[in-house]
């Protein structure tokens, strides 16, 4: 009988870091890392591709704390294209492509587009992209609300002259303009006087505040977008890419699956998709890796089973505790330089720095984040107490939406299923507690790596990884860890009990 059985596999519970010599303060540590093989970022968090955690809203306030969003795939193309375009056209500064709007269209046509792109204001252009005038907020202020459907845009905008600068004008030369004229937005235009960017003082404001952003060469924020393998997983795969996604990340449960390699190959070698990072996914050994590096992969997703919402491991008994599978995972994909996303089953802020030591980059968090205003979803009130929806991707909810259509069943290779009752399950729905802002969640998160780098004695995360040292753990240990034989009084803002 051949030896089935391998090595023992362990998880965050089983183990801690070991504290070391230290002349490091928890305030000065840089925590950038890798998340592909040419994205870095500030924060090394990710946001899963999961439909209660990650849309727009959820992508562009994880760029601006530093880390990345990856907008799930459970929609339609068109919406998840939608969503893309959302992130790369918020707060950045300059805003290289501005939504614009005809001289012919209705004041009703600009209170839409407005509020879907949460702005108060647009550039009115001619069908050659010239700049005619601009419209906002004070301008329809004369206008009644029933008079918004038949009053046309031309009617109402302030027309060309308007202060405008060059474009390519330095930051310094619009802030100066902007102060002079006393004006909120600043067009942009080139030598033909067609329209070429939009400085807004919003925009100018909030780069400010948020110095760590993750942003693309244009200064534009990053987004990543979940896509599959199978159907019309290549015309989603153009269309996000056409709406200026950073990293495509094919996302299914067992990403050592043919077809997904396959995926992985062909976006690599197609000349319209090409330039794009690939993030694969997910797998939790070292074959499974090394197959996703050698189809192409830019980075490789691990975790098969450890999600907070997920019973792949109970239902297919199937799964790699997660610190075993980041450690296996690493040794395939350090020597090949590509960087490691620990993807699910973190609880609380020391598990970040866990998942580094033991191979990872960066993590990717759900349940940490599901409950935070900028996930998607309503707050449900339950005894007096605020949550949010959460929900397992291969859960009834997601995969089998009654009188909808689900786009990802076949993260769990159940699209070739009939009917919704003969779906095979592999994870549940629920809910989180409300955490507020993802600004507050980001900085409890963050702050714990910052400790756990002062105790381990690292400036950086590489150091963090090259010096950090496990200890395995009991459960006499991982009781003693916790808080015991007290009551706690007083809520934590990074600690729930269990
Ligand atoms: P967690 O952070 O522990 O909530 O885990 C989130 C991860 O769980 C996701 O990024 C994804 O990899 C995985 N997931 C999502 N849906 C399901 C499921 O239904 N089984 N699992």
């Amino acid at each position: 009988i051949p030896a089935h059985f391998g090595q023992l596999g362990l998880t965050y519970d089983d183990v801690l870091l070991l504290p070391g010599e230290t002349d490091v303060i928890p305030s000065e540590v840089d925590t950038t890392s890798r998340l592909t093989r040419e994205i870095s970022l500030r924060v090394p968090l990710v946001s899963a591709a999961m439909d209660t955690v990650t849309e727009s809203r959820m992508a562009i306030a994880m760029a601006r704390q530093g880390g990345i969003g990856v907008l799930h795939r459970n929609l339609s193309i068109d919406d998840q294209a939608d969503q893309v375009d959302m992130v790369k056209r918020t707060q950045t500064g300059i805003i290289s492509n501005p939504v614009t709007i005809g001289r012919d269209a209705t004041l009703e046509d600009l209170d839409e587009i407005c509020g879907r792109y949460r702005v108060s204001g647009l550039p009115v252009v001619d069908a050659a992209n010239h700049l005619i005038g601009i419209i906002t907020n004070r301008d329809l202020r004369f206008t009644p609300l029933a008079e918004w459907a038949t009053t046309k845009v031309d009617e109402v905008m302030t027309p060309m002259p308007l202060v405008t600068g060059p474009e390519g004008i330095s930051r310094e030369d619009a802030t100066a303009l902007l102060r002079q004229h006393k004006r909120e937005r600043l067009p942009l235009v080139d030598a033909d006087g067609k329209l070429a960017g939009l400085i807004t003082v919003k925009d100018f404001v909030k780069s400010e505040q948020f110095p760590h952003a993750s942003k693309d060469a244009d200064g534009r924020l990053l987004v990543a977008a979940a896509i599959g393998y199978f159907g019309d997983a290549w015309e989603r795969a153009n269309r996000l890419v056409e709406a200026g996604v950073d990293v495509l990340v094919p996302d299914v449960a067992n990403g050592h699956a043919r077809l997904m390699l396959d995926m992985i190959r062909r976006l690599k070698s197609d000349p319209a998709t090409r330039h794009v990072q690939i993030l694969g996914g997910n797998v939790a050994t070292r074959d499974g890796a090394a197959a996703l590096v050698e189809a192409g992969a830019d980075g490789v997703k691990v975790g098969v089973g450890p999600g907070s919402i997920c019973t792949t491991r109970v239902v297919a008994g199937v799964g790699v505790p997660q610190v075993t599978a980041i450690y296996e995972a690493a040794q395939a994909c350090r020597p090949a330089g590509v960087p490691v996303v620990g993807d699910g089953g973190l609880q609380y802020s020391g598990d970040i720095a866990k998942a580094l030591v033991a191979g990872a980059d960066t993590v990717m968090v759900g349940s940490l984040l599901a409950g935070c205003e900028e996930s998607p979803g309503e707050l449900v009130l339950v005894n007096g107490k605020q949550f949010k929806t959460y929900r397992g991707m291969g859960s009834l909810g997601a995969m089998a939406p009654r009188g909808k259509r689900s786009f990802s069943k076949d993260r769990y290779f159940q699209a070739d299923v009939s009917s919704d009752d003969e779906v095979i399950t592999e994870g549940i729905e629920g809910r989180v507690p409300y955490r507020g802002s993802l600004g507050a969640v980001v900085h409890q998160l963050t702050g714990g790596l910052h400790q756990s780098m002062f105790y381990v004695g690292a400036r950086d995360i590489p150091q963090l990884q090259a010096r950090g040292r496990f200890v395995r753990i009991t459960t006499a240990g991982l009781k003693e860890s916790h808080p015991h034989d007290v009551q706690g009084i007083v809520e934590a803002p990074n600690y729930s009990g269990r």
